[in-house]
């Protein structure tokens, strides 16, 4: 562990007494509003979660896989879209330099990046790369010692207020696929860099996403992530690697929120002259919900563990990812169909979460995709 578990605990404890007491009350407002508060969002920098996973010596925490899963966790027990708004800084905003930026281009961004100051995101797909990341069509091309960028990249979080685009960009034109890509690092306000509008969602209302466009961006070439051409595709894949067990466990949370909302609804509501609770087949969502939530929990810590130690997780963490997300989606179900008619109407918040989970069984990587990758490890193991 990267923190003692005294300490590990009174960061948990805190960041549950906020996640319940701060955010909960604000559920609604920032699904009606489309917005979080900013002052939520100034008490969030203060409290160190833009700076979870970033390395001690950089002004972050340094939380290690473990850590980082069980603190996805206790956010799990809201509105998704909180999370979301230090989710970039703590995953796929700042990994790639974490995992694979040279030391001045860490020593430049991250200390900004673990205070809130600087937003990072995360520019990988486009209109025509979805699932098949390694086939962007946007260029980055040598001119002098700059290069230019020239493409769009589409449905990327945070990107209405971020500050620095991780952006993934084809540098060899000669190779169609994965061995053809670089990351660079590019500021917002660079000339040439615009935003999309804002999309209209099915959930996770507060969370921004809209396309960025780059137009003959000149960026210099010590802005070329790890200084280091045609390797970004591997760093897209270890960062994304890291973020599917993080959804994972966010997953496991809106799981535990899910089920403790239904159970108590449950109990309280009669019909028949009895609890619903005491029906057996309401008995049965529960149970199917508590047993699937568990079993997620499990694979979660298992492979965060194993990460930490070391090990090559790629599979595990898309098991994790597959299983997790598809769990949520029928724990949100089930407590759709125990809230009845209730379930259905915005006041009680449960339709919000059924809406809110299903963006995690596509992004960061579909159920298919996770199903294609863990394929593919057993092919290769048992060939
Ligand atoms: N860690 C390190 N390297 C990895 C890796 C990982 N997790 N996954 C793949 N690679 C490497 C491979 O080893 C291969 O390297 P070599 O060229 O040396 O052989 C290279 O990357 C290409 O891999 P692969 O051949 O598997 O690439 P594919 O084009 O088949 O694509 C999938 C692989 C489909 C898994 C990938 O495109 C993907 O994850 N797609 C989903 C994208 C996604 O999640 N998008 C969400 C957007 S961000 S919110």
């Amino acid at each position: 562990m990267a923190l003692d578990s005294d300490t590990l605990q009174q960061l948990l404890d805190t960041l549950t007494r906020f996640v319940n007491e701060r955010l909960r009350p604000l559920e609604s407002k920032t699904a009606a509003d489309d917005r979080i508060p900013q002052e939520v969002v100034e008490e969030m920098k203060a409290l160190g979660l833009f700076g979870l996973t970033i390395p001690e010596a950089y002004g972050g925490l340094g939380l290690n896989m473990q850590e980082e899963a069980a603190v996805a966790r206790v956010f799990g027990r809201t509105s998704p879209a909180f999370r979301s708004a230090f989710g970039t800084n703590v995953g796929i905003g700042s990994q790639s330099l974490v995992i694979d930026g040279t030391e001045a281009q860490k020593q430049f961004y991250l200390p900004k990046m673990a205070t809130g100051e600087i937003v990072g995101s995360f520019c990988l797909s486009e209109p025509e790369a979805g699932s098949d990341a390694a086939s962007v069509r946007t260029t980055a091309v040598k001119d002098g010692d700059d290069y230019l960028i020239n493409g769009t990249k589409r449905y990327i979080t945070n990107a209405p207020w971020a500050d620095l685009f991780t952006v993934f960009a084809r540098t060899d034109a000669s190779v169609k696929g994965a061995r053809g890509v670089s990351a660079f690092l590019v500021d917002r306000k660079t000339p040439g860099v615009s935003l999309g509008v804002p999309y209209r969602k099915m959930g996770q209302q507060g969370a921004p996403v809209c396309d960025v466009i780059f137009e003959d961006v000149r960026v210099p070439a010590d802005k070329l992530l790890g200084g280091a051409e045609n390797v970004g595709f591997i760093t897209a894949m270890k960062v994304l690697d890291k973020g599917r067990l993080h959804i994972s466990a966010i997953s496991v949370g809106v799981a535990e929120r899910l089920i403790e909302d239904a159970t108590k609804y449950a109990i309280e509501r009669r019909q028949f002259n009895q609890p619903i609770a005491e029906f057996q087949l309401v008995q049965a969502m529960l149970a199917d919900s508590q047993t699937e939530m568990y079993a997620a929990a499990c694979m979660v810590e298992e492979t965060a563990r194993r990460r930490d130690a070391g090990e090559a997780v790629n599979a595990l963490a898309a098991s994790c990812k597959l299983f997790a997300t598809e769990m949520v989606g029928r724990v949100a179900d089930r407590a759709v169909q125990i809230f009845g008619g209730a379930g259905y109407i915005e006041d009680y918040g449960i339709e919000r979460f059924y809406r809110d989970v299903r963006l995690f069984r596509i992004y960061e990587g579909t159920s298919q995709i996770q199903q294609t990758v863990i394929a593919k490890d057993m092919v290769k193991r048992f060939s």
